[in-house]
């Protein structure tokens, strides 16, 4: 009887640990009160909806990525980093408070000009941006540097068909890379 259960319980957790990639939690929309979307970026060459500039993340060793074998790599040919565009009703019912957008960078000068940013578009149009630079955390170079934003849409209407984008504005045309993103939407 020990023996199944510790059988039925390595099950459980080699299936909660099961292979990485892309997470979204989505049980009881309406009564949750976030949802996390993760995102490791080992799969983001198979083409994730909701997720654009797919260019920017390769298989990397010098350095080594975050997580697995790939990261997003931002530059002077590429500012953008990997993105997350998705329209709001399509997150959830509702329209969430704000969002957060945590992950871990890591960057070859010492504090670029380097920020997270926060697009809201209305009818593909913009109509407002925010954003939370990172400069002043990322002082050092050469190592892995987790770092967390905050994005409050308070100060507008954000409505249902609205759309939402989020990712890294690299300006210092330097190497920067960005791994195991975090986006957490609450309500
Ligand atoms: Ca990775």
């Amino acid at each position: 009887m020990k023996i199944l259960l510790l059988f039925i319980l390595t099950g459980i957790m080699l299936s909660a640990c099961s292979k990485p990639g892309i997470k979204t939690q989505t049980a009881d929309l309406d009564e949750q009160k976030e949802v996390v979307i993760t995102n490791d970026m080992e799969n983001a060459k198979g083409v994730v909806p909701g997720w654009l500039n797919e260019n920017t993340v390769i298989a990397t060793k010098e350095p080594f990525a975050h997580s697995g074998e790939y990261a997003c790599l931002t530059d002077d040919s590429n500012q953008y980093s990997y993105y997350y565009k998705e329209i709001v009703k399509n997150i959830r019912s509702g329209v969430p408070k704000m969002a957060t957008f945590s992950g871990w960078v890591y960057t070859t000068v010492p504090t670029p000009n380097f920020a997270i940013i926060c697009n809201i578009n209305d009818n593909a149009k913009l109509y407002d941006w925010k954003a939370y630079p990172l400069d002043k955390e990322l002082t050092k170079t050469g190592k892995w540097i987790a770092f967390s934003s905050a994005f409050y849409f308070d100060d507008l209407p954000l409505k249902p068909d609205m759309e939402i984008g989020i990712f890294a504005w690299n300006q210092s045309k330097k190497p920067v890379y960005i791994d195991d993103i975090k986006i957490t939407f609450s309500y």
